[in-house]
């Protein structure tokens, strides 16, 4: 089984001001389409290894499967974490789990914006579910899998690589994900994911 690119859920141009059409057509055509061809090649690669017996590339192959699957996963995260006209205020168990875990809603957003803003070079800034420590986190991620927490379900993924944001907002990062976080997310997606995340 392959995977294959899963069709953004708006238009190209759906999520403008905030989000241009020129880096979204490239974000989604180009870069993302990268991970996923780069997931299936790891995934073929290690079949090879199996059919073979031949692991001498065991360690590379994983570095790949890591770095292409969970490049895979956030952007498909990432894209439905937006819509037109979102932003706003959290709603649903979400809202009630951001008061217990970070005291308001401000200061959600102030420890995320922080988080994301400082993650070293290219990255994401993550906010997940931990089922086994019962807590939402704010994480960085370096690349795309590093620094993670185990375990943790991303519920909101903001791509901070310069890609991401770069055409528009220039050596801006702090516009980008302002306008990320009070223009263009979805809080009924990722309440939906905070619900299917939370088996306790
Ligand atoms: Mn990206």
């Amino acid at each position: 089984m392959s995977y294959s690119l899963p069709p953004l859920p708006y238009a190209y141009d759906a999520l403008e001001p905030w989000y241009d059409k020129e880096t979204v057509t490239l974000h989604h055509d180009k870069h993302h389409a990268g991970y996923v061809n780069g997931l299936n090649a790891a995934l073929e690669k290690l079949e090879a290894a199996r059919e073979s017996g031949d692991f001498a590339a065991a360690k590379a192959l994983s570095k790949e499967l890591a770095f292409h699957g969970s490049g895979h996963v956030l952007h498909t995260i990432f894209w439905e974490n937006m819509k037109p006209e979102g932003g706003g205020k959290p709603m649903g168990e979400i809202a009630v789990q951001i008061d217990n875990d970070f005291g308001s809603v401000d200061a959600f957003k102030k420890q995320f914006l922080a988080a994301t803003n400082s993650v070293e070079g290219s990255g994401w800034g993550i906010l997940g579910w931990s089922d086994e420590l019962g807590k939402l986190l704010v994480l960085q991620s370096e690349i795309h899998q590093n620094l993670a927490v185990q375990g943790i379900v991303p519920l909101l993924v903001c791509d901070v690589w310069e890609h991401a944001y770069y055409l528009k907002y220039q050596n801006k990062r702090p516009e980008w994900t302002a306008a990320f976080l009070d223009n263009l997310v979805s809080w009924e997606n990722v309440n939906q994911r905070y619900l299917n995340a939370r088996c306790k």
